[in-house]
């Protein structure tokens, strides 16, 4: 689909010259727009709520780099930080203070981290609590929820969300059997199903791996008694309970999805908000089960850049700006009310919709819904999602182009954003 109101001829231009000599064009496929139509804005320039393309044209932003941009795009304080820093030096390779401070700011956040480990994307920290939850159990089985996506290793690509639900891919060719064989499934919501996998695979599985709020299938939240539930399967079978926080650490709020349900897990992955925006995952948990991480523990994991003060420093300062009072409160309020002002746009255009917020995460499904796992959400009219995405590009609103992606606000949104944002939507459902 060609934009008919948009002048984008020097991203149309850079992006034919990227697919020349990067697959697809790009460093990561949501991001390319195959499942939306049309080709990508290619971006000059990020600060607070707002993106600007190499066009000049600028757009309200709910995608936020896919979540680490919380308190608004290039805040000056993290970008403050981020200077001082810089001047000594961008890579050490040796411990730095820096991430004890950063360490001790996640264990007084997060109910279930007592130590923790950094490494450099969420991809790496799910690798390495999967391999920590096979040695500490010395089981092998997971159980992994359809549509939830744990970073793109071998042994999480089975019905998996984000691109892989984006582009509508089969679980990847390249990734071995062996590799998978141990990756059980269940839909999310699902109890029964797990129990069923428990009754199935006695003392073998090693443990459950979920979002506590789905973001990888689009936005999903978990029905009442759902966590709760897990966590007592878990407990019963001596079996290990994993929060992927990746998304909603620090999101959700300030101690992520875990402190919001009030179920503590034992051992927990992170990323985005505590990168403030650089590359940053980090995993964490119980002492006992940390303790067997090397060079304390047998269980091997390491990284070059892990660590890295400048990455540290932008984590410290982004969760020193969210400590201010109020700020989960001023998020959940404006988030609200875009989630609340697009399900209504729609429903009053006449659209099936179903969707709706938590914090600073927000979704709406094209279906009548509800939406209680990856099978629900894979009844929303794609073609439709793409051209409402279309629309709202032209009219200056970046949203996530996929169907299958939660959107994010950040504390720069104000409720003139959002006003305008919601006349959009209602301008763009009119015409559909
Ligand atoms: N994991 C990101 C979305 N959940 C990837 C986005 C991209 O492909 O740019």
């Amino acid at each position: 689909m060609v934009s008919t109101t948009l002048k984008t001829t020097k991203s149309e231009e850079i992006f034919a010259a990227a697919q020349k000599i990067m697959p697809g064009g790009v460093s990561s496929p949501v991001r390319a727009f195959k499942s939306v139509g049309g080709q990508p804005i290619v971006f000059d320039r990020v600060k607070g709520a707002y993106i600007w393309d190499v066009d000049g044209n600028q757009y309200i932003d709910y995608v936020g780099t896919w979540g680490p941009a919380i308190c608004g795009h290039a805040h000056p304080d993290v970008i403050g930080a981020l200077h001082d820093a810089l001047e000594k030096g961008t890579s050490f390779g040796a411990p730095c203070y820096l991430e004890n401070v950063l360490a001790e700011m996640v264990i007084d956040a997060v109910p279930s981290i007592e130590m923790v480990r950094f490494v450099n994307s969420g991809t790496e920290a799910c690798m390495a609590v999967l391999r920590l939850m096979r040695a500490f159990t010395g089981r092998e089985k997971v159980i992994k929820f359809e549509g939830c996506y744990h970073g793109h290793a071998d042994m999480f690509l089975v019905k998996a969300g984000s691109g892989v639900a984006t582009l509508g891919l089969p679980d990847s060719p390249g990734v071995p059997k062996s590799a998978t064989s141990s990756t059980l499934t269940a839909p999310y919501n699902d109890l029964e199903a797990v129990k069923a996998l428990f009754a199935e695979n006695p003392n073998e599985i090693a443990g459950v791996i979920l979002e506590p709020v789905v973001g990888n299938a689009g936005f999903i939240l978990p029905d009442a008694g759902f966590l709760e539930g897990l966590r007592e399967i878990t407990k019963e079978n001596g079996a290990l309970l994993v929060f992927d926080e990746v998304m909603t650490g620090f999101r959700i709020a300030y101690g992520g999805a875990q402190a919001k349900f009030g179920i503590t897990p034992d051992l927990t992955t992170l990323g985005k908000v505590i990168g403030g925006g650089l590359p940053v995952g980090a995993y964490g948990g119980r002492q006992d089960i940390m303790a067997m991480v090397a060079p304390a523990g047998p269980v091997y994991q390491a990284g070059t850049l892990s660590g890295n003060p400048l990455a540290m420093t932008a984590g410290i300062k982004t969760l020193e700006l969210l400590q201010k009072a109020g700020t989960y409160e001023q998020l959940e309020r404006v988030t609200k009310k875009l989630a609340e002002g697009l399900l209504c746009a729609a429903k009053e255009t006449g659209h099936a919709t179903c969707g709706g917020s938590l914090s600073a995460m927000f979704g709406m499904f094209l279906t009548e819904g509800p939406v209680h796992n990856y099978e629900d959400a894979k009844k929303s009219d794609t073609a439709k999602f793409g051209k409402f995405h279309r629309g709202m590009l032209e009219r200056g609103i970046y949203l996530a182009p996929s169907q299958f992606e939660a959107g994010f606000t950040s504390l720069a949104h104000t409720d003139e954003d959002i006003d305008r944002t919601i006349a959009a939507a209602r301008d763009v459902f009119s015409s559909l």
